[in-house]
Parts: C-alpha cells; sequence; structure tokens
C-alpha cells in the first residue's frame, strides 16, 4: 500500500467545483479529504484567494509518479492552462503531490525535477499545512518534522492568520 498527501487549490472561475471535481477525479484512492479554507495567494500575492485543501490517498500499488500522473490528469481535465511565464500565478485547479510514503511506509526522496519529493516548499505554505493537520494531528513532513512544530514557525503566523475555515463548502470523503 502505498499512501500520498495531495494539496488541491484553485482561485479561478468556480473555485468549489473544481475542488469537488478534484476529489471525484482523483477517484478511489481517495482515503480522507480536509475542509476547505480560503487562502490569501502566496508568492505571486496579485492574484485572487484561493481555496485549498488537503487529500491523502491510499492506493495498493501507486508510485510516486503515478499520483503525479493523477493530479495532472485532474488539473488537466479542470482545464488548466500553464502559463510559463507566471510560475506561482492563477490557476483553475492545482493538485500538488506533496509526500509520498512506499509500500514499506518510508517517505519517498525524490529530486526528479518532475517530482521533487518531498515538496520543496510545503514547509513554508500554511495553506498546505493547516488543511493537513485537521485530518492528521500526527502527522510530519519528511525531512522537516512534525506538523506541529512546523505550524508553530512564527514565519507561517501573519499566513495563519489570513486563512478563513470554509465549514460552508464541504468535500466529500469516504471515511
Ligand atoms: N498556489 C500557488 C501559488 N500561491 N497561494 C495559495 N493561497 N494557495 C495556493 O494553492 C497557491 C498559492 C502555486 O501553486
Ligand atoms: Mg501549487
Ligand atoms: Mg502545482
Amino acid at each position: 500500500m502505498t499512501r500520498a498527501v495531495l494539496s488541491i487549490g484553485s482561485n479561478l472561475g468556480d473555485r468549489y467545483r473544481h475542488l469537488r471535481k478534484a476529489v471525484r477525479l482523483l477517484g478511489e484512492s481517495v482515503a480522507v479529504v480536509s475542509g476547505v479554507y480560503e487562502t490569501p495567494p502566496w508568492g505571486d500575492t496579485d492574484q485572487p484567494p484561493y481555496l485549498n485543501a488537503v487529500v491523502l490517498g491510499v492506493d495498493p500499488t501507486a508510485t510516486a509518479h503515478d499520483w503525479l500522473e493523477r493530479a495532472r490528469a485532474a488539473e488537466t481535465a479542470e482545464g488548466r492552462v500553464r502559463d510559463p511565464e507566471r510560475r506561482f500565478g492563477p490557476r483553475t485547479l492545482d493538485v500538488d503531490v506533496i509526500a509520498v510514503w512506499d509500500a514499506d511506509d518510508q517517505p519517498v526522496i525524490s529530486d526528479d525535477p518532475e517530482l521533487t519529493l518531498p515538496h520543496p516548499r510545503a514547509h513554508q505554505r500554511a495553506f498546505v499545512l493547516r488543511p493537513w493537520i485537521d485530518i492528521q494531528p500526527y502527522g510530519q513532513l519528511p525531512g522537516h518534522g512534525w506538523l506541529t512544530d512546523l505550524l508553530n514557525d512564527p514565519a507561517l503566523a501573519d499566513d495563519l492568520a489570513g486563512m478563513t475555515p470554509r465549514p460552508d463548502l464541504p468535500l466529500e470523503s469516504r471515511t
């Protein structure tokens, strides 16, 4: 059995619909889905606010690249157009593979430029860590430690304060 933590986000069009579709497109392997948060844009701040959530995927055989392919397929299905000039720009749907654990429960480490694992910026992103800890309070980001400790980093305080839980926008979870 392999496991993956995926971050989903949208800030263009019907954001909630894109997230619901993402969960549906990721399919059978979606084990648990976090609540949705409204989050200020990170990185490139000249864009609309995002809706973000985190998904825990569990699959008998999927490799890290299988998770990446599923993520990309969902993005493409939701009309994602990549702007090479704007790496952190607005998007209908972004599905990022944050971390993967192999069949022996060991974290997958990869410096493949196509898929760096764990995600190289996840430890700085409140919009990943905050929904993640909701569904995995004892979670650890491989190479960076406990989510509880990462979320206590003063560098994240402003981003955390700027996030708003959206319990009015539930995503379907299998468990
Ligand atoms: N994704 C980005 C850039 N900035 N900001 C927020 N709040 N949420 C995101 O998902 C996000 C972002 C590029 O992937
Ligand atoms: Mg992203
Ligand atoms: Mg992405």
